[in-house]
């Protein structure tokens, strides 16, 4: 073959990271470059070593090809890899992407050096200029750059050819958890500096006000550069260059590779420093100059004052222990895979900073560069995570000397270019990966390199939490049983901060015992918080009629994480593959099109910078932020009273630091009537803040004022028509279309379906249990109907004693499970009402979705919704729509006619349109059909969600147990 760089093979070789590549830094080159985004001709090859042929079509860049009009499509698979080869090797059916584009290259940029950069191109990349090779890179998540001076001509046209190959060594180090996609994913661009030039920049910062640069000065002119000396310039006030040298060897006045190192030093007195909270940064322009002052090259930073330090078990930022209150984020889109806009990063940010996210972890490799821009000016803690995932081979490769090349590079290229970051607070060598060698290596480039951030991995830190000479600062492990990140922390053992790198997880219906994790975390010194798997639901938009990814073409088609009809968001599996891990690529707080799923709200409010307490009569409002004042945050108070709808009075914050608390006046007299009050506190942004408008809601923290009296729920019996049952003991009601009967199932949810809960349930029979009528006894004001439901763990004898009351008909319910019978999902009521009850006005927890381990964020209150907005699209549809802490219900039609219920006490209980049936023949969301009534779900015991698809199950409080368990309700009409 006459192409020398495909004639290396370098997709087969992990000792090759690159070739021709230049060294990474940390310049953003892209003001003044000349963008090489749009269309490229395309073709794409079965393999790498496949002749190039005539015929072309045409690809954007950047994308995927994967999602855009070629025959290979998305894959899915968490861990496994998508073919058999063992690393290094790959399949010899490897789809191979040629692009190719003219550029003409500015007159301009005559005598200056010319810099192509390809922002992340994989997972092997050959790039070539006029049929001439010029460089190899890997690593599909950084940028590379080759030198093309004296490879083009300024004024000249020249062709650039950029060959992406899809499966290589390398995947076997990028074996994430997401889809496989293949193509140049982020911008192309060609740049020109002057010969005499930064190479490199690298700030430090103390929280004192300390600033020092480092400034790396290279010169490709062969000549001594003599005479060059850098200035710096923040916020107007000039930088003093306080050291100097050069390294280089000189012989007849020539220089073989010269290098400069100047260091440019300020200390600013009054230096805002840099928080999550306050995110002030200082712009920072450095300039090389040649020795008559003139400039050959500028560079623009923003510049944060802040320090990262471990001392004991705490991790300090600026001194201050801060919880980290965190997500993993992929770099995602539904309509383009990983290739993500600058608009859509920040709105994720922004999304996560209304809901009271403060950190990140790049999950599980640097994002798009973008992204620490935004999270320095929008305020998050980073993990940085190096791109290194060798899940299914992971033993084999971490002690691999083939892959050490690779794991150093990895990690030290993603070092060198987001160093400066001040978000940026921990490294992380990589994901899942066992531990070798291969990460000590790295490991030890970092400490070397930057000893100004700690770093963490999981894979070393699991062997043992407090082990201090593992490649890990921090404890960092995933899914652990919250029992044992507390035992760990109070057996005196903690040598280091426990933050779980994974938690949570969020697939599904989801999300439970988040509020338990929060509840330990804030009363357990040495635990700091964790991040939640993950952000995104991965769904891919497609049609359905052509299994085809929608695309951009696709925009629109969605809302509400909804898809319009004839799209889904599709999962592992709908592209036909079959290796694949289905719907487990769907477990994000948010759905694909970025709509925050319920947990959301029950993050925000754990997360609340401002808590409300009630003790002993007095009221008192703690500012819960780390650095800030409530100064920025206003608030209203509302009052909700059972039987006295809701007040509202303006409230006045109280002036008081982080940390502080004061005692506030109680805004409202309590009426003598009414029964149960509760007392809210919505807190809204005060002012315009980068993140949201002013007026946003921030948190709603509650107080019960006064229990609900325990007046014996309205036994008065009163005459009326007699209840009428039918022959079977079935409840005849002209607004129900089916009667209420026991239910011990709910469409499983991911979790239990993950967990193995569901098969057990199933096992039982509990999602076709056998009613059997017992007895139908009539008295003077009502009937008793006894029934016995069979399962394979034994019958359980249910009890309705239907009574006439006031208007109404009062229902006692009894259910018996047997002593097989335990930790079933729920025990319950449900039934069906005619068509037209469209909306549901309740007084309970909402008014978003909320169950027994996910209710903290729901606060008690008057809530109404339409019956079709309650039901929350989960993209595999389960379980969902439920309420918790409901008391009381009025489901109604526009015309006024309709039913309130009453509970005994507050109940779980959903209103939807779908059966249990209908959700299990629905593998998408797009695939239910509503029906016309609803179906009503009350509940005695509801089960907690947990988190068992990916990590512990719910807590042993939130199980439903055996025994017997009795409720009751009231239902008259409207
Ligand atoms: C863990 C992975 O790190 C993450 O990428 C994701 O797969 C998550 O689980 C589940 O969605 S690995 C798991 C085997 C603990």
């Amino acid at each position: 073959m006459s192409d020398p760089l495909r004639a290396l093979r370098p997709w087969e070789s992990p000792e090759v990271t690159s070739w021709g590549r230049l060294p990474m830094n940390a310049l953003d080159r892209r003001t003044g470059a000349l963008p090489l985004d749009g269309d490229w001709r395309f073709q794409l090859l079965p393999a790498p070593d496949a002749p190039v042929q005539g015929v072309w079509s045409s690809q954007p860049v950047p994308g995927a090809w994967t999602v855009q009009g070629t025959d290979d499509l998305p894959q899915y698979t968490n861990f496994a890899m998508p073919w058999g080869e063992f690393p290094p090797d790959s399949p010899a059916a490897n789809p191979t992407g040629v692009y190719e584009r003219e550029v003409d290259v500015p007159a301009a940029w005559a005598g200056r050096r010319i810099v192509l950069q390809v922002g992340a191109a994989g997972s092997v990349l050959l790039v070539h200029v006029d049929g001439r090779p010029v460089g190899v890179s890997k690593d599909s998540h950084l940028a590379a750059e080759f030198d093309l001076s004296g490879v083009v001509r300024p004024g000249g046209r020249a062709v650039l050819r950029l060959t992406v190959v899809k499966w290589s060594d390398a995947s076997h180090l990028e074996d994430q958890d997401q889809w496989w996609h293949a193509g140049i994913t982020r911008p192309v661009l060609l740049y020109a500096t002057d010969p005499l030039r930064l190479a490199d920049v690298t700030v430090r910062t103390r929280c004192d006000g300390t600033l020092r640069v480092d400034c790396q000065v290279r010169d490709a002119g062969g000549a001594l550069p003599a005479g060059w000396y850098v200035t710096g310039e923040l916020d107007g006030r000039l930088l003093t260059q306080d050291q100097e040298f050069e390294r280089f060897k000189e012989k007849d006045g020539r220089v073989s590779d010269f290098l400069g190192e100047a260091r440019l030093g300020t200390v600013v007195a009054d230096a805002r420093p840099w928080t999550a909270e306050t995110p002030a940064l200082h712009p920072l322009t450095v300039r090389l100059h040649r020795a008559d002052g003139s400039v050959a090259d500028t560079s623009h930073h923003r510049v944060g004052f802040r320090e990262v330090e471990i001392r004991g078990r705490d991790l300090l930022l600026n001194g201050e222990r801060v919880y980290i209150r965190g997500v993993n984020r992929h770099d995602f889109h539904p309509l383009t895979g990983r290739t993500v806009s600058y608009e859509d990063m920040r709105a994720d940010l922004v999304t996560l900073k209304r809901f009271g996210f403060n950190a990140i972890r790049t999950a599980h490799y640097p994002n798009d560069p973008s992204l620490l821009d935004l999270a320095d000016e929008l305020g998050f803690y980073v993990i940085d995570e190096a791109n290194i995932e060798a899940h299914d081979h992971a033993h084999e490769i971490a002690d691999d000397p083939r892959y050490l090349g690779a794991f150093v590079d990895r990690v030290s290229r993603m070092v060198l270019r987001d160093k400066n970051h001040p978000c940026v607070i921990v490294w992380s060598l990589g994901n899942e990966s066992d531990y070798g060698a291969n990460h000590d290596a790295a490991a030890g480039w970092v400490r070397r390199h930057d000893p100004t951030r700690p770093l963490q991995y999981e894979g070393a830190a699991k062997l043992d939490w407090a082990d201090p000479t593992v490649a890990s600062d921090i404890a960092c492990p995933m899914y652990a049983p919250l029992e044992d990140c507390v035992a760990h922390a109070l057996s005196g053992r903690q040598t280091k901060p426990l933050i779980q790198c994974e938690y949570s997880h969020a697939m599904g219906n989801s999300n439970g015992t988040l509020a338990d994790h929060w509840e330990a975390i804030e009363s357990t010194p040495g635990l700091q918080g964790g991040f939640i798997w993950e952000f995104w639901d991965h769904g891919i938009l497609q049609r359905v009629n052509d299994g085809r990814p929608a695309g951009r073409g696709g925009a629109g088609l969605y809302d509400h994480g909804v898809t319009t009809p004839g799209h889904r968001w599709a999962y592992g599996g709908d592209f036909g593959e079959t290796i694949h891990d289905g719907a487990f690529v769907a477990d994000g707080v948010v759905f694909p099109d970025r709509t925050p799923k319920p947990v959301m709200f029950e993050h925000r409010e754990i997360a609340a910078p401002v808590r409300l307490a009630y003790t002993g009569g007095e009221l008192r409002v703690t500012n819960h932020q780390h650095f800030r004042g409530l100064d920025r945050l206003a608030a209203e108070w509302r009052l909700s009273l059972a039987d006295g709808g809701t007040r509202t009075a303006p409230a006045e914050l109280p002036r008081v630091p982080a940390g502080g608390s004061a005692v506030v006046p109680m805004p409202f007299t309590l009426p003598e009537e009414g029964g149960e009050a509760w007392l809210t506190l919505r807190v809204t942004t005060a002012d315009e803040e980068a993140w949201a408008p002013r007026g946003t809601e921030v948190c709603v923290p509650q107080v019960r004022l006064r229990a609900a009296s325990r007046t014996v729920s309205a036994t008065a019996t009163a005459p009326g028509p007699p209840v009428e049952v039918d022959e079977d003991g079935l409840l005849v009601h002209p607004l129900l279309t089916a009667a209420p009967v026991l239910s011990l199932w709910r469409t499983p949810t991911d979790n239990d379906e993950l967990g193995g809960m569901a098969a057990r349930w199933r096992a039982w029979g509990l999602d076709a249990t056998r009613r059997t009528l017992l007895d139908v006894r009539r008295g003077n004001t009502g009937v008793t109907v006894i029934a016995e439901y069979t399962t394979l763990a034994g019958a359980v004898r249910h009890e309705q004693v239907f009574t006439r009351v006031g208007g109404g008909i009062r229902i006692e319910e009894t259910a018996d499970l047997p002593q097989g019978l335990t930790d079933v999902p729920r025990v319950g009521s449900v039934f069906e009402t005619v068509a037209g009850l469209d909306v549901l006005q309740w007084y309970g927890q909402g008014p978003w979705e909320s169950y027994p381990d996910r209710s903290t964020g729901a606060p008690v209150g008057h809530h109404s919704l339409p019956v079709d907005e309650l039901f929350t699209p989960y993209l595999r549809p389960q379980e969902s729509g439920g309420r918790h802490g409901v008391r009381r219900f009025t489901l109604s039609a526009p015309d006024g006619t309709g039913f309130t219920v009453a509970l005994d006490e507050p109940r779980q209980v959903s209103v939807t349109r779908y059966r249990d049936e209908d959700l299990a023949a629905a593998a998408h969301h797009d695939e239910l059909v509503a029906r016309p009534g609803c179906v009503v779900r009350l509940d005695a015991a509801h089960r907690g969600l947990g988190t068992a698809s990916c990590g512990p199950d719910t807590s042993p409080g939130h199980l439903v147990r055996a025994g017997t368990h009795r409720w009751s309700w009231t239902l008259r009409p409207r």
